[in-house]
């Protein structure tokens, strides 16, 4: 307690410095005055700028002096994280919520001024010689890439209560996205080595942002798997913390119904991601290693990484600062577009326009007919599926300037149309393809556009929500994104010459998917097209009904004709050539009812099992050139 009298000390000097003095304090926050002594000087501080923002009301129901005295130091706790964790502090917080409101209430229209035009970027064609070519520069890259997941949400929207990261991408192997991303990159690092010139150690880092609501269950999900093969040392996550939810036009900060010594948060956005990042002191110590992209990804998209290699190599090829990932796109579908805006006094930049914005604005600025399809059927606005990759040395330069911080937003649901009251507690928000707002005209801001079917199939609907999907719209579930990954890798055996037949159509929890014969491959298998052109001939074929697990790098497919199902486990050092006739009884995928509570959420938000009948499995845990 020898610390009271300097900590009185420190308040007087205070006082004296920012003027306003503790009778201000007791005037406003009378039980917070009484109970200057048990708080800090820094403390003391917040207190202070919380009541010159207008928060005296947090105080108001503060006991009396000696009454929960834990519960006041642990609000201050609260604040102090509050404070530190968003840049510029609570006061900035504050003031960017009053701003962005008023501008809310008065109908502010962000888009005024700006005009709408397709940005440059490119547009390409699986399997085509150009992709090929973009393939094979971003596997040379590979190894100068770090990866960002962001992976705070959970996935109560889909009808999981596990972390989204631990769903499996597809039930034929069971793998999960977290270990398919790792698989993935580790196979990128080493081909990456295997096509450099000299001795590489390349150990492409991954990043992945979290929150209260994940960060034990990925730590858990990472160390009970041995870290799906990376080096612990290799990972690393960082912590996105919440933000102060706000009462009112004012920005007054809500305090918790339960807990009158406690403000209410909400998440504030994978925008976070760049603040962290900067914060952490990373992406210096990746350039001092020779790093030059950041690649950032989100949770349960079971396709990117056969869209990476080919960005990869467009941002290299074409020196891109920014390079979003994007998918055709119909004009009006429910997904952004990636718009070049230009204002009248000549800003410009290139930036992700929600749908619902974009064709409003087509219209405020001389094209009646808003966002329509062009020539070849698509928008020529491409679909932004929120993968970006940047060039690590213009991103830090950026981040320098905004430490950053990312253009917010704020959507309060208001009780009327005075726009005076919420419904609930509002707060700011930020997403992490904001990042291009605050660039200047120099940046090179680009896309690539990519086959949807190859690129983009996120899982993100509970089937419920799933199957009132208007026809023809993506229903963006477990059971659509599990079939998306089956008709991707048909699709690309097809293309490298085997015999996939069409795929029948099948109803699971309400909703009419494609089934393609559920072939899986390890990353390491192949990463890229030509990869696939080299594995497998034009003599193989394999049917609708069978199944096909490819556990292995050095696995080739010659003349096989698949009819049931066959999975083939090979180390590294093995060379198996798969060929001739596989027939059995296989897998059968078997609806089930997604009400049955006997079988797992899993399962359930799939509305199918998978019944091993039959099966050919091979091992080769030898080395050696092997043959059946
Ligand atoms: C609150 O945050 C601001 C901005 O980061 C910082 O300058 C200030 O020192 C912080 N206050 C305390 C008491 O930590
Ligand atoms: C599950 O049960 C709910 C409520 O009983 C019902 O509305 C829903 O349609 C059912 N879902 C399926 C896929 O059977
Ligand atoms: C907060 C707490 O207030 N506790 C102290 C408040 O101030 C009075 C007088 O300084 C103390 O007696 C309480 O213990």
């Amino acid at each position: 307690m020898a610390a009271v009298g300097e900590t009185a000390e420190k308040i007087s000097s205070l006082s004296i410095k920012d003027g306003s003095s503790n009778a201000d304090l007791a005037a406003s926050a009378p039980n917070l005055q009484k109970n200057l002594s048990i708080l800090s000087a820094e403390q003391i501080e917040l207190a202070k700028m919380l009541l010159d923002e207008g928060q005296s009301h947090l105080f108001a129901h503060w006991s009396e002096p000696g009454v929960d005295d834990e519960e006041k130091k642990f609000f201050f706790d609260q604040i102090t994280r509050l404070n530190s964790s968003y840049p510029g502090g609570l006061a900035s917080y504050i003031r960017n919520a009053r701003n962005l409101l008023a501008d809310s209430k008065t109908g502010k229209n962000p888009f005024d001024g700006f005009n709408p035009s397709v940005p440059s970027g490119e547009v390409l064609t699986f399997g085509d010689d150009n992709f090929v070519k973009f393939e094979e520069n971003g596997v040379k890259e590979a190894k100068n890439a770090a990866f960002v997941l962001v992976a705070g949400g959970l996935g109560e929207r889909l009808g999981y209560s596990g972390i989204k990261l631990a769903l499996p991408s597809e039930s034929t192997t069971g793998a999960c996205f977290l270990q398919h991303y790792i698989e993935s990159i580790l196979a990128l690092q080493d081909a990456s080595c295997r096509l450099a010139q000299g001795p590489c150690q390349s150990q492409i880092p991954l990043v992945i942002m979290t929150s209260d609501d994940t960060h034990t269950r990925t730590v858990d999900l990472l160390e009970s798997n041995s870290y799906f093969g990376m080096k612990p040392t290799q990972v690393k996550l960082l912590k996105q913390e919440k933000v102060a939810c706000l009462d009112d036009n004012d920005a007054r900060l809500a305090v918790d119904p339960q807990n009158k010594y406690k403000i209410q948060t909400k998440p504030h956005g994978h925008g976070d991601v760049h603040s962290l990042l900067y914060s952490s002191g990373l992406l210096d110590t990746w350039h001092d290693a020779g790093v030059k992209w950041v690649l950032f990804f989100q949770d349960t998209n079971g396709l990117l990484f056969k869209a990476i290699p080919a960005a990869l190599g467009v941002s290299f090829t074409k020196e891109y600062h920014v390079n979003s990932l994007a998918v055709r796109r119909k004009a009006k579908e429910a997904i952004g577009g990636i718009t070049k805006l230009t204002h009248t006094d000549g800003r410009t930049m290139v930036i992700n326009v929600e749908y619902n914005q974009l064709d409003p604005l087509r219209r405020a600025t001389g094209h009646p007919d808003g966002d329509v399809n062009d020539e070849t059927g698509f928008s020529p606005f491409p679909g932004n599926i929120n993968q970006l990759i940047l060039a690590l040395d213009p991103y830090i330069e950026e981040l320098k300037k905004t430490r950053g911080a990312i253009k917010e937003f704020v959507n309060p649901k208001y009780k009327d149309s005075t726009k005076t009251a919420f419904k609930s507690a509002t707060r700011l928000e930020c997403m992490m393809q904001d990042y291009p707002k605050t660039l200047p005209p120099s940046a090179r801001v680009g896309f690539t556009v990519m086959d949807t079917w190859l690129a983009y199939a996120p899982v993100k609907n509970n089937p419920e929500d799933a199957a009132k999907v208007p026809k023809g719209n993506p229903y963006h579930s477990a059971t659509s994104g599990e079939m998306a990954i089956y008709r991707a890798n048909s699709l690309i055996l097809r293309k490298a010459g085997a015999q996939i037949p069409d795929p029948v159509v099948q109803v699971f929890n309400g909703q009419e998917v494609e089934v393609w014969p559920r072939i899986t491959w390890k990353p390491k298998w192949a990463l890229i097209f030509s990869d696939v052109k080299t594995k497998v001939n034009s003599g193989c074929s394999i049917s609708q009904q069978s199944s096909m697990i490819i556990n292995g790098q050095n696995v080739f497919l010659q003349d096989l004709s698949l009819d049931g199902a066959l999975v083939i486990n090979s180390v590294d050092e093995a060379e198996v050539k798969v060929s001739g006739c596989v027939q059995n009884k296989g897998w059968i995928l078997e609806p089930v009812d997604y009400n049955d509570s006997s079988l797992s959420e899993e399962v359930r938000i799939r509305g199918f099992k998978i019944e091993k009948v039959d099966q050919l499995e091979m091992n080769y845990a030898e080395p050696g050139k092997f043959s059946f």
